[in-house]
């Protein structure tokens, strides 16, 4: 009888806990390459991804089985007739890579995920789905280039090129009822699509800016529902982008040229009956220059002039007899490719604080923020009036624009209007980086109500959250997010106001990583390593700028090097091993040229930009020319490389060329002599001529030896609190490296003294002096404007990093990349009293929010399934911690303690952590 009991409480409450299981366990995500844009993939083996959602704690993933299939009806009925992965024992929940029936271009996959778990198992809610590319040149080769490789009136090839925007139309007969279509589409440099007179997709400014000699991204979409039997309307406008940067002519050198715009276009459609369709763009397309898009250029704005607007020009029926037969012109060069990466979209919007009225009659508009995108017009008037908007990004102390540190871009938008009542207006192909506007033209004086602001940049998503107990780090936080999503551009570009626009690679060294906790920025910078990694010349040498728009290829290692960091970036945070096996051979035959060619006496010998942008001796100049502060370029490459040969090899054993870690290790112990020979003061305990980045560098990378590192920090600690009294002293290079290397060290409250400054220079200076993004310069108020952009993301540094690892306590062990083991280690004591914070990881979401004050702390952390933590507590007195209000001896085994923490791994879940 009592046996008997037993065996049904068993069986009872095994019941329950997988009842409870299957309603509190769920899939969340699914996602096949991490795309935005699941059509026209451009790998033949994707790799699928999902998140695993639970309200129960301690879930960890047994095992998953994966159905895909030709069509939804299929994998409905749980046929996956392109593959069953079966039930297959592993924890792996990111990144499995596609393991089924050869996939075809242009084929459909459907596919599902159902995960068995320690707790229950649970399917997928969603379907996922995607779509492969087109992977031959075969399948485009009787696709034709068409355009029109002329000037028309009005426009000019000049410093301030002009050239109209060409609109093209193509009317086509569908015999059949339409099953299914796709429309792949190449126009460069951007394009706009519409099908019967509705626009196709909600992206702006596309595709993302490739070299065109070297690669051209097309995009795939699904227009099954936008195609009627019978007769449609096939319409595109074309803009210049980065192709037609004919643009400052004054330096063809430098600017490179891809000519007039032109486009690719094909459309598969399958009938109901199952035959198929084919329609290409060729010359029977019909080509106009003479529409209402007068000049579109990215610098200098776009003109509109709406009384040439062409009503019903994308729809059928429409009269095209004065329209051109459209040029069969050349192809670009570059190899076709599925765009894996996300467009550009309007991401928000944001409606302006004050109108203003000046002594000329214009208006200024405000925006209260320092913005990236356009400006939507709302207008009344007559035919012919002309409303004109100049952006710029502060103003002047009379009130009037400040326009000097845009250099020769005019940024101007005109509006020419039609005269028929309420218009409205938004440019196409430009953007503009400002927060204040000029307006003239108007009657009378508009209202706020007149215009909106458009935000515009690459559609991802933000992963990350920050508030803290300080107001000024809380709004640093905020300018970075404004400067960081503005200048993701296809690209992540330098600035985006002035004429420069461009992808410095110097810029992102770490800020890439800083920002990949506040953007799911992985496809943008896989994408920009195969910018750098095209970019490449056939010796080797990596430019300074990737797409090389702009012609840099001075050779250096802190520039440059960006590919490699990056890469250890999209390691680190994403768990992206294939990135790196892709592009490790690229990676390891630059590293060989700077050693073939840079190498000498086992010192780094070439350096281009030092310290980049270091507080200057006088608050007018760009650049120190004061020695003291600035230090030696050797010093900077010879660390630098030292550091790069470090993460080699670690991608060898990924990219499993175990071959080279020999070599990249002989070589590292060589250098780091060298440099200690070179640059060591024994009698001072610190390197060269004693600047934070001197002693920073070394230290950071592992070159000082171990019994003068606390020597070496010291020296360093002395420039920083004394010398400069507690201010950076820093610029591109050593900003990288400061938070964190203090901080590590044991100087967290040194790292928040700089991090919660007002006083110059520092982040909060800018803050007090009205920034509401992040400043190219320290002095961005009072120096010369020929280079001092309000809204550069490069001196952030290693600051985000730090918000996140070292204030939050989120960061991803580096044994278990992708945050699969994630260590939460706040510092307490570095001066601030709350952090909360959350960042959306590949997994799901981390959350940690801290509270510290007399009684103690409270700290509530979540941690998502199928991962861990390390959780540190800052107590070695282990009786006075508490989870979920109960004694931490007995809740965990895995219980360390060191001199200052206890340390205690916790399953997935979310906690309550309290230290009394
Ligand atoms: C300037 C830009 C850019 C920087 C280069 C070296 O043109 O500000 O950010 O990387 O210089």
């Amino acid at each position: 009888m009592k046996k008997f009991f037993l065996h049904l409480t068993l069986i009872i409450s095994l019941f329950t806990i997988s009842a409870k299981a299957q309603t509190k366990i769920s899939i969340s995500d699914l996602k096949c390459e991490m795309l935005t844009n699941p059509e026209g993939i451009d790998v033949l083996q994707p790799r699928l991804s999902w998140k695993i959602k639970a309200t129960i704690n301690d879930v960890k993933q047994t095992s998953y089985q994966i159905i895909a299939s030709s069509s939804l009806e299929k994998l409905n009925e749980g046929n996956g007739d392109l593959w069953d992965s079966g039930k297959v024992e592993s924890d792996a929940s990111v990144n499995v890579i596609y393991n089924g029936k050869k996939l075809k271009d242009r084929q459909d996959v459907y596919w599902n995920v159902t995960v068995f778990t320690n707790k229950g198992e649970a399917q997928s809610k969603e379907t996922a789905h995607f779509s492969i590319g087109i992977s031959t040149y075969a399948d485009w080769k009787s696709t034709r280039w068409i355009g029109y490789e002329k000037m028309s009136k009005g426009d000019s090839i000049s410093q301030y090129s002009r050239l109209s925007a060409r609109y093209l139309r193509k009317e086509i007969d569908l015999k059949k009822k339409v099953k299914s279509a796709k429309v792949y589409i190449m126009g460069m440099g951007l394009y706009e699509l519409y099908i019967n007179g509705n626009k196709i997709g909600d992206q702006v400014l596309a595709p993302v800016p490739t070299d065109y000699t070297k690669n051209i991204k097309y995009n795939v979409f699904d227009v099954t529902s936008q195609l009627k039997e019978g007769k449609n309307a096939l319409g595109t406008i074309l803009g210049n982008g980065r192709f037609f940067t004919m643009r400052q002519d004054y330096k063809p050198y430098k600017i490179k040229t891809f000519g007039y715009p032109k486009m690719a276009l094909q459309l598969f459609v399958e009938y109901t009956d199952g035959s198929k369709d084919v329609i290409r763009t060729d010359d029977t397309w019909k080509i106009t220059t003479d529409g209402p898009i007068l000049s579109n250029n990215e610098y200098d704005g776009e003109e509109y002039d709406a009384r040439k607007e062409m009503k019903g020009w994308n729809t059928i029926n429409f009269d095209d007899k004065k329209w051109l037969s459209a040029e069969y012109v050349q192809e670009p060069g570059g190899f076709y490719e599925g765009q894996m990466s996300a467009n550009m979209k309007i991401k928000g919007e944001v409606k302006p604080i004050s109108l203003t009225q000046t002594p000329k009659g214009t208006c200024i508009l405000d925006m209260g923020q320092n913005m990236v995108g356009w400006l939507q017009l709302k207008v009344k008037g007559n035919a012919g009036d002309k409303i004109t908007m100049k952006f710029a990004e502060s103003l002047q102390p009379d009130g009037s624009l400040y326009i000097a540190n845009l250099r020769d871009a005019k940024t101007t938008d005109i509006y020419t209007l039609k005269g028929e009542g309420e218009e409205v207006w938004e440019p196409r192909f430009i953007f503009h980086g400002f927060r204040f506007v000029e307006i003239s033209g108007f009657k009378s004086k508009p209202a706020l109500e007149n215009f909106v602001g458009k935000v515009v940049y690459d559609d991802i998503q933000t992963t990350g959250t920050f508030d803290s107990s300080n107001p000024i780090m809380n709004q640093i936080f905020k300018n970075a997010w404004w400067g960081i999503s503005g200048n993701y551009k296809g690209m992540p570009i330098d600035c985006p106001q002035r004429n420069e626009r461009q992808p410095w690679l110097g810029d992102r060294t770490t800020g890439a990583y800083g920002e990949s906790f506040l953007f799911d920025n992985q496809t943008l910078y896989a994408k920009w390593l195969d910018d750098i990694k095209n970019s490449q010349t056939i010796d080797g040498g990596i430019p300074d700028v990737a797409p090389a728009f702009w012609r840099y290829y001075g050779d250096n290692v802190t520039w440059p090097g960006t590919y490699i960091t990056v890469a250890d970036m999209l390691y680190q945070q994403f768990g992206d091993a294939k990135v790196v096996e892709k592009q490790y051979p690229y990676m390891k035959k630059w590293m060989d040229y700077m050693e073939e060619n840079y190498l000498v006496d086992d010192i780094m010998t070439k350096d281009k930009y030092g310290d980049w942008c270091v507080p200057p001796e006088l608050l007018e100049l760009i650049r120190s020319k004061d020695p003291s502060r600035l230090t030696d370029g050797e010093l900077i490459s010879s660390a630098f490389y030292y550091q790069l040969l470090n993460i080699m090899k670690k991608f060898a054993i990924i990219a499993n060329t175990q071959n080279d870690i020999k070599h990249y290790d002989e070589l590292a112990s060589r250098i780091k002599k060298a440099f200690n020979a070179k640059y060591f003061n024994k009698d001072k305990n610190n390197y060269a001529n004693n600047t934070v980045t001197a002693n920073l560098l070394p230290l950071t990378f592992g070159m000082v030896p171990e019994e003068l590192k606390q020597k070496v920090f010291e020296s360093l600690v002395h420039e920083v609190e004394v010398t400069k009294n507690g201010h950076v002293s820093t610029g591109v290079i050593g900003t990288q490296f400061l938070m964190r290397t203090l901080t590590n060290f044991g100087r967290g409250d040194l790292a928040f003294k700089l991090a919660s400054n007002k006083t110059y220079p520092s982040w909060g200076y800018m803050v007090e002096n009205g920034a509401t993004t992040i400043w190219e310069l320290w002095n961005g108020n009072t120096a010369d404007p020929a280079m001092n952009s309000q809204n550069h993301v490069m001196l952030l540094g290693d600051l985000l990093i730090w918000y996140y690892e070292n204030m939050a306590g989120i960061k991803s062990n580096p044994e278990t990349p992708g945050f699969k083991q994630i260590v939460m280690k706040p510092d307490f004591n570095a001066g601030l009293t709350y952090v909360n914070a959350s960042y959306e990881s590949i997994y799901g979401t981390i959350k940690s929010d801290w509270k510290k004050d007399k009684k103690g702390l409270v700290w509530n952390i979540t941690i998502p399934a199928n991962t861990s933590a390390i959780v540190y507590l800052p107590t070695t007195n282990v009786s006075s911690i508490t989870v979920n209000k109960q004694k931490l001896t007995q809740f965990s085994a895995s219980i360390k303690t060191d001199s200052n923490n206890t340390a205690v791994t916790l399953p997935s879940g979310s906690y309550v952590l309290n230290v009394k």
